[in-house]
């Protein structure tokens, strides 16, 4: 029987987990005979069987048991969709919805809400009833974002959690081992399966000194993107230890572990310390600050870590908090990072338009009570000497709760004094949910902001915009600038009369000294009688599909497949499925595959993006009709892939459309983690080249046989023929990462059809 879900963690629920930890640590120092860093603390006590658990990081896979599920509204209808189909009754671990992704930003909060509650409602009412049905808890459109609503409400220091969401890793900010990952990993924690995945590699951030002036938190993780690049954090948890984060608030390190996503990072983590305790308390969880208390040495790393670091990480990082100035990344990756001092230069050098045509403060990563309160000290100071915004600026706050307390606090007065507009709670502009209309597509131009992403289309749908990132003040003072070319920490601005302005370094409380106003309540507790709810998907909808089982490996090598496309350079999810116009078919297997690859530059036809070429007819199409023509001509396909491949978003849309548009293999330089796994959890052979620069050999006329597959074994390289149109063939090897159960999965043709039991 599952636990309760309600708005906030139980007591018994954390007392339950620490209960398991002086037993596995106990395993855990014994096995591994030496003192213990955090993360491993957290796996071990939520391992399945600690006293066996697998040890080898980065190569043993190991079950898990989080303690919870949470799901945002546009991964939860693909997650909720296969998990009806697996019949049961109802959820086994506590778990939660929340409606945040599907809202547009176009005038303002409220009326912004109004539309989307009207245009999403068959999507709201089959998450609302789906979650009353099956025990999960449910956030109402409105309520926040899903990162901050559970930093706020369910994370606690030594828990685990998955989300189907990639910044689900925020709730490291709280001491929390906490993973994104596709709607089928949380299938099977749901359905009380473990959580199956490789023992993390563990990388050491060393901070030192501590923040001052206009260096923010943000700026600590652009730091270690520009030092690890998107892919450096690829199967590691990184830790963050020393002195230095005791300077940082709870919200600060959630931003920190938050934008760990971009770089790769499993997830990311903090130890438990007083700001954990302050926040816990003044988000009405004394409890729990007290028993975290009794816990504190476990939910921190063992004493004898900080002496030799390198004996205990795989990599150890040093950053100097004293030295670190403001940065801004990008554009188009979050890992191209300068100091706000060189920015101008780059923009000059690179030729980015100086104009900045929108500054946008918020998001998931950067939305908290203290984030607003820094950029409204910059709006104060602006007001003061009669300057106002230059670029408009948007502001999303991340919760209900913290837009509550910024507006009794009058911080939002603050910064809509300045010319802010604010928009709902909710992802809009950071996910291409904004309406925005002073632009044609294809037009260059400049945004900042404050979120985590900024690869091409991401915001506004246009490749041309280039997107930068920063913290909130260093957006809100470009706003007030309004160009890229103006280093505010260190010259003056100018006021409408001519005067210098020199900004003051921000500060602000980290938390309300009023503690915080929960605004309206937007939690929707499971049905007491689940009988008593129906959970309708229309047959003709256009929003939601019932999903049909893949069908069975037929236990034959592939031959004969086309290669659909190879994507040159950087693709990330948002290349392979798009979000923006598109998130309003992530229940739609059928309607979203029409995204399939549409921002992908295919090395087979460069000159337009999301094209490829129809090798029967030489025709050039885009790549969704190209795999739907195949497939309806019952030719089977690969897609081939480069460096970090499916880097960004969790949504298993990415993996389940080319499954559904007949492809079988994906074959790639590197894998991003989630992406990998839920294309393994789709039946997708998830290949990469043994030789990288077998890369160069795939060609658009090439018909490709992969074999060998009834022979496929952990560890055991898989042979693909490569048969070029002028008669020679290349045999290529390529490795994979498929433990037995993901094998079963492949042959079973989907890990829900090994849960189904088909
Ligand atoms: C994102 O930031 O890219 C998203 C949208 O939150 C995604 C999830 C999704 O695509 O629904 C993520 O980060 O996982
Ligand atoms: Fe939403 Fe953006 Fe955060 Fe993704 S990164 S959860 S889209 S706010």
């Amino acid at each position: 029987m599952a636990e309760s879900v309600g708005p906030t963690t139980p007591i018994e629920l954390v007392e339950t987990a620490y209960a398991r930890y002086p037993r596995a640590l106990g395993d855990a120092r014994r096995r591994l005979g030496r003192p213990l860093t955090f993360a491993e603390k957290i796996l071990f006590a939520h391992a399945d069987d600690p006293s066996t658990v697998g040890l080898e990081r980065g190569a043993d896979y190991a079950d898990y048991r989080p303690d919870r599920v949470a799901m945002q509204d546009a991964t939860a209808q693909m997650a909720l969709l296969q998990f009806m189909t697996a019949g049961l009754p109802r959820v086994q671990v506590p778990s939660t919805v929340h409606c945040d992704h599907l809202i547009q930003a176009r005038v303002g909060a409220d009326q912004d809400l109004a539309s989307a509650l009207d245009v999403n409602s068959e999507v709201y009412e089959f998450l609302r009833t789906v979650s009353s049905r099956y025990g999960i808890g449910f956030w109402k459109p409105g309520s926040g974002i899903i990162h901050q609503v559970v930093l706020e409400q369910y994370a606690f220091p030594g828990g685990m959690m998955i989300g189907t969401d990639s910044h689900t890793p925020n709730a490291g900010g709280l001491g929390m081992v906490a993973i994104g990952v596709g709607g089928a990993d949380a299938v099977d924690v749901m359905a009380g399966w473990p959580f199956n995945t490789r023992v993390p590699k563990v990388i050491g951030v060393h901070l030192r000194g501590s923040l001052s002036g206009w260096a923010a938190p943000k700026d600590v993780i652009l730091k270690v993107a520009g030092i690890l690049t998107v892919k450096g954090g690829t199967g590691a948890i990184i830790e963050y230890f020393g002195p230095g984060t005791e300077s940082i608030s709870a919200t600060g390190k959630a931003t920190i572990c938050n934008m760990g996503a971009e770089i790769g990072a499993t997830c990311s983590l903090f130890p438990y310390d007083e700001q954990s305790a302050a926040y816990l308390k003044s988000t009405g969880r004394e409890a729990l600050a007290d028993l975290a208390d009794a816990h504190a040495a476990h939910l921190r790393i063992d004493p004898e870590v900080p002496d030799d670091p390198e004996r205990f990480y795989d990599r150890v990082i040093d950053i100097d908090l004293d030295e670190l100035e403001p940065h801004l990344v990008g554009p188009h990756t979050p890992d191209l990072d300068r100091p706000i001092s060189e920015v101008g230069r780059a923009a000059r050098e690179e030729g980015y338009p100086v104009d900045i045509s929108y500054a946008l403060v918020g998001s998931c990563t950067n939305s908290s009570y203290e984030d607003i309160g820094r950029a409204a000290h910059v709006a104060r100071q602006a007001k003061a000497a009669g300057i106002t915004v230059r670029s408009p600026l948007l502001i999303t706050p991340g919760s209900e709760q913290v837009r509550a307390t910024i507006e009794r606090d009058g911080l939002l007065d603050d910064l809509e004094a300045i010319g802010a507009t604010v928009l709902a709670n909710a992802c809009g502009p950071c996910i291409g949910q904004w309406h925005r209309d002073d632009i044609v597509k294809g037009e260059t131009n400049t945004i900042v902001s404050s979120f985590n992403r900024n690869f091409p289309a991401r915001n506004d749908g246009n490749a041309a915009t280039l997107s930068f990132i920063g913290s909130p003040e260093t957006v809100t003072a470009m706003a007030l600038t309004g160009r890229l070319d103006v280093d505010f920490v260190h010259e003056a601005i100018t006021a409408p009369d001519g005067t210098p302005v020199h900004l003051e370094a921000p500060v602000a409380d980290q938390l309300p000294a009023k503690g915080f106003d929960p605004g309206e309540s937007g939690f929707l507790p499971p049905a007491d009688d689940p009988s008593t709810v129906e959970v309708v998907v229309k047959a003709d909808s256009d929003r939601l599909e019932l999903l049909e089982p893949f069908a069975a490996w037929d236990g034959a090598d592939y031959e004969g497949l086309r290669v659909l496309m190879k994507a040159v350079g950087k693709c990330t999810t948002d290349h392979i499925s798009p979000a923006g116009p598109w998130l309003k078919y992530r229940g739609h297997l059928t309607n979203i595959s029409g995204n399939l690859f549409i921002g992908v530059n295919n090395a087979f036809s460069l000159d337009e993006a999301g094209t490829g070429v129809d090798v029967r007819d030489g025709s050039v199409v885009p790549l969704p009709d190209l795999a739907k023509r195949y497939k309806e001509d019952g030719i089977a396909w690969i897609a081939i892939g480069d460096e970090n491949y499916g880097e960004g978003s969790s949504r298993e849309h990415a993996a389940m459309e080319p499954r559904y548009m007949n492809g079988m293999a994906v074959i790639v330089r590197s894998f991003a983690r989630i992406h990998e796994a839920n294309l393994k959890k789709q039946g997708v052979l998830a290949l990469t080249f043994a030789n990288p620069d077998d890369y160069e050999r795939v060609l658009a006329d090439d018909t490709v046989d992969i074999v060998g597959l009834a022979d496929l074994a952990p560890g055991r390289p898989v042979t693909v023929r490569f048969h070029h149109a002028n008669g020679h063939t290349d045999e290529i090897l390529t490795t994979h990462t498929m433990s037995e159960e993901h094998i079963a999965w492949f042959r079973a043709g989907s890990a829900l059809n090994v849960l189904r039991g088909d």
